[in-house]
């Protein structure tokens, strides 16, 4: 079964992680968010991307999800004795990936390209793309004003209270080279358990993929758990915009699109009213602290997809 699954950070990270294993190597595309992408320190920064692809190689820090295991801080504590800004953490074996990557981009190569090169050396096996190569920055409407994203996230720890989102440079960005391909080929698109406003939407709202994804079974995965995100703040935001933070509320997010939901065990009393809109749903445990977690979920997520496609024959 051929898969794109479309993912942010940490979170759909994690199932793209099982997914790639438990999937014939080459079966699987990971497009990832670069709504969260920006620039620090002259470097180019993409956050979901290198969460995504450290995840993938099995480099990623096992503690925060972001950046790399084993890491190194010599350059970000040299950086604070000078007094430079360290606000948003690099290590010192990332800060050479943005170092790297921001020198092939002033040469004009494609973001597409570079991060398959680097994928090629660090060892994963699916392939994993951008949502585009042109710059969407994702802004973050406030009460106090609009917010660049790692502003809102990181330097100001998701406090100011969200009004609404806005993706700066859509109107002129392209599908990434091989987006478009790789969920036009797939038997199944997964909707990975990220947040739906800052992560997902930034993908489905470039030219093209949500109709595209609209095509072919779509199976999402709630990031809500019992009324909680397990991390970040998609919980809070629902909130913030007037929704009741829940599985249900995720579902409704991406009715439209979808064929089947997963929830958690935890959610279970909620099935019935996801089934209401007319998805498929299974309940699982989505929470993946292990290895082992991600896997079982990625085979529990191919097997209900499987269920749907025969059920869409027979009808
Ligand atoms: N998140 C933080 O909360 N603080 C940081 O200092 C930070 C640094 C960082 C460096 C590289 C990287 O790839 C990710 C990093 N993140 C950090 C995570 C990132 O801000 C978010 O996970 C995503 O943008 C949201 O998906």
């Amino acid at each position: 079964m051929k898969v794109a699954a479309l993912a942010g950070g940490v979170g759909g990270a994690k199932l793209a992680h099982g997914l790639d294993q438990v999937l014939p190597a080459g079966d699987l595309t990971v497009i990832v968010n670069t709504g969260d992408d920006f620039e620090y320190l002259g470097l180019r920064i993409s956050p979901d991307l290198d969460t995504v692809m450290y995840t993938l190689a099995g480099l990623a820090d096992p503690e925060k999800g972001w950046g790399r295991a084993d890491e190194s801080w010599i350059c970000l504590d040299t950086l604070r004795l000078l007094g430079g800004p360290t606000w948003f953490r690099l290590g010192d074996k990332d800060l050479a990936l943005h170092l790297e990557r921001t020198r092939r981009l002033g040469q004009g190569e494609t973001l597409t390209a570079i991060t398959g090169d680097f994928c090629s050396t660090l060892g994963v096996r699916s392939t994993i793309l951008p949502m585009s190569d042109e710059r969407v920055a994702t802004k973050v409407q406030t009460e106090g004003g609009e917010l660049a994203f790692q502003t809102y996230f990181v330097a100001l720890r998701c406090e100011p209270e969200v009004r609404g989102f806005r993706f700066e440079g859509l109107d002129s960005a392209k599908p990434a080279a091989g987006v478009l391909e790789a969920i036009g080929e797939a038997d199944l698109v997964v909707l990975c358990p990220s947040n739906p406003w800052v992560s997902l939407d930034p993908i489905l709202a470039i030219e093209g993929v949500r109709s595209a994804v609209g095509q072919k079974p779509v199976v999402g995965v709630s990031p809500i758990i019992g009324g909680r995100a397990l991390k970040g703040p998609a919980a809070m935001m629902y909130q913030q915009l007037g929704f009741e933070a829940s599985a249900l509320t995720v579902a409704e997010h991406y009715r439209s699109l979808l064929d089947g939901f997963v929830l958690d065990h935890a959610d279970l009393e909620l099935e019935s009213q996801v089934q209401v809109l007319g998805l498929q749903t299974c309940v699982t445990q989505t929470v993946m602290n292990d290895y082992h977690d991600r896997r079982n979920l990625a085979d529990t997520i191919l097997e209900f997809a499987q269920q749907i496609q025969e059920r869409m024959r027979s009808t």
